[in-house]
């Protein structure tokens, strides 16, 4: 079998997101850098790979697939064990609806090329990337926390092992401390990001762990 072929940054969330589930399935796979700092994601070989100009892309089993969430539904079909999701449907609805407050609210607002063109619209510094940064990612996580709080949370969104939510969150709360978000109010959402950072499979996607391009 072909191995697949990773196309992401060391520093993009939804990068970091595909990086955790292919290591939490055991899946080999060799990454290729898409340097977002020198516009490589919108030229025309990586276009072709995902024509909305975002990473992550896997090339895996002869497709092209992007989007992390789609791509994690995949691997996850594809290969079942962990499970990402659990059995009932109920509580599976739950933990999309808590990756979803995240990938579909929190995220796309924060994407770079979203706030340079706020920045470039209103003649914006740094600084005040930051605050819509901050803005944005404190009153998404705010909202995450109260789902949080769920008696089938347990070490981890759901019960006592990794899943679809924690796989999106633990990206998001690296952006959090990145942008110098206040977690002081996130006390659930900061245990199992802790208990997550702790597993390898987690420490081994790490932005820190992965960084091989420049910042
Ligand atoms: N919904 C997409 C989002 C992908 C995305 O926004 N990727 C970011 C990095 S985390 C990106 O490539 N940004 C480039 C830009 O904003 O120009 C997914 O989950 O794959």
């Amino acid at each position: 079998m072909t191995t697949p072929v990773l196309y992401d940054y060391w520093r993009s969330s939804a990068s970091y997101r595909v990086r955790i589930t292919l290591n939490l399935k055991d899946i080999a796979y060799q990454a290729v850098t898409i340097d977002l700092q020198t516009q490589q994601h919108v030229g025309v070989e990586h276009k072709a790979r995902n024509p909305q100009g975002f990473v992550p892309a896997l090339d895996i089993d002869g497709r092209m697939m992007t989007q992390s969430l789609a791509i994690i539904e995949y691997l996850d079909s594809r290969n079942p064990a962990p499970a990402l999701l659990p059995a009932d449907p109920a509580e599976a609805a739950r933990l999309r609806a808590i990756a979803y407050a995240i990938a579909m609210e929190i995220h796309p607002i924060c994407n770079p090329s979203v706030v340079a063109h706020h920045a470039a619209a209103f003649d914006g510094s740094n600084d005040d990337r930051k605050i819509w940064m901050q803005h944005f990612i404190d009153k998404g996580l705010r909202a995450v926390e109260a789902l949080a709080d769920h008696p089938a949370s347990g070490r981890f969104l759901h019960g006592d092992s990794p899943g679809l939510a924690d796989i999106v969150l633990v990206p998001q709360l690296y952006n959090a401390r990145r942008w110098e978000v206040s977690l002081d109010d996130m006390p659930r959402l900061t245990a199992i990001d802790a208990v997550c950072r702790d597993l390898p499979a987690f420490a081994a996607a790490a932005p820190e762990a992965v960084n091989n391009a420049p910042s």
